[in-house]
């Protein structure tokens, strides 16, 4: 089986890779992702300066899933600038993802990120866990601003990170931004955000940022994932690559991811939980499943779901 695809001009090994937060703010975190069978070394999201994050805990699992408020701990988009060049020896893309508290940030971030040449650059929209600053792929206008301004000092290909959409209507809306801004490739979906765990022994919440509010990820959100990747890959029609994010734990989520329409996908809370590991495991899982479905790569899945 050619377990190659490829996106926005980039070949990429596998299709599997780290999801932009899990175990990838150091050297170490990323360069162990280097050496593991991700299809790509994907960053935190990098702000203008570094950041311890939000206190903890602030990661913690549930049956199921996982919820975070992490709160963008990260080294600082300098060190990543310094750190890039590096990654890119480990021959595979890297993918780096930059977040800012306001446009100016944004931009200078990204002037600075693509003059190293990361292969692929993502722009998160969609942290849930900032105090004041919502996600800001929630507030349409402001993010076509955005991602206007950022297209125009970006050379490479650029994509967005988006949270979950719970309506066609938005779907829509965002769809066409998408389209309109040259967005080479989008990422969906980020954690579900501000959701609530309580411990059923203490009564109490399990993270401490936010009162307990945060991002949940892991197996409960594979279905707002999968639909959120079709009704977006409907609407792109092959136009827009699509990079699956939520709920994967197996290789028959994978396979799912690719049938609503994901090329690829990204691995957040199986991967904080097994490690550089799991990207083994989900491979070989993957590819049992291809080969019996007589198909000759994992491309050859994408977009084929069946509708009634
Ligand atoms: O760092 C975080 O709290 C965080 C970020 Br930036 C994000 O995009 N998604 C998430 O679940 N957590």
């Amino acid at each position: 089986m050619n377990p190659t695809v490829e996106i926005a001009g980039i070949t990429f090994p596998t299709c599997i890779m780290n999801a932009a937060g899990a175990r990838c703010v150091t050297a170490e975190e990323l360069e162990a992702i280097g050496n593991s069978r991700s299809g790509a070394i994907v960053t935190k999201s990098m702000t203008l300066n570094a950041r311890d994050g939000n206190p903890t805990p602030r990661y913690v699992t549930f049956p199921h899933g996982s919820i975070n408020s992490m709160g963008l701990p990260n080294l600082g988009y300098q060190a990543y600038v310094d750190l890039i060049p590096r990654l890119k020896e480990f021959k595979k893309p890297v993918i780096a993802s930059i977040a800012g508290f306001s446009p100016a940030e944004f931009l200078d971030i990204a002037t600075a990120i693509d003059a190293v040449k990361p292969d692929l650059m993502e722009i998160n929209l969609s942290c849930p866990n900032i105090e004041g600053h919502p996600q800001i792929a929630y507030d349409f206008e402001t993010a076509e601003q955005l991602l206007t301004r950022i297209r125009n000092v970006v050379n490479r290909p650029m994509g967005a990170k988006l949270p979950p959409y719970f309506d066609p209507a938005h779907h829509d809306h965002m769809a066409t931004i998408l389209k309109r801004c040259g967005v080479n490739f989008i990422s969906v979906i980020n954690s579900i955000g501000n959701g609530l765990v309580i411990n059923p022994e203490t009564d109490a919440v399990i993270i401490k940022p936010k009162g307990g509010f945060g991002g949940l990820g892991g197996a409960i959100i594979k279905p707002v994932a999968l639909a959120n990747v079709r009704a977006f890959a409907l609407r792109f029609q092959g136009h827009i690559p699509i990079i699956g994010v939520g709920g994967i734990e197996t290789g028959q989520d994978i396979y799912e991811h690719l049938l609503a329409g994901a090329s690829a996908v990204q691995i957040g809370t199986a991967f904080v939980e097994e490690g550089p590991q799991v990207f083994v495991r989900l491979e070989q899982e993957l590819t049992t499943i291809v080969e019996r479905k007589g198909l000759r790569s994992a491309t050859e899945a994408v977009g084929r779901l069946k509708e009634f």
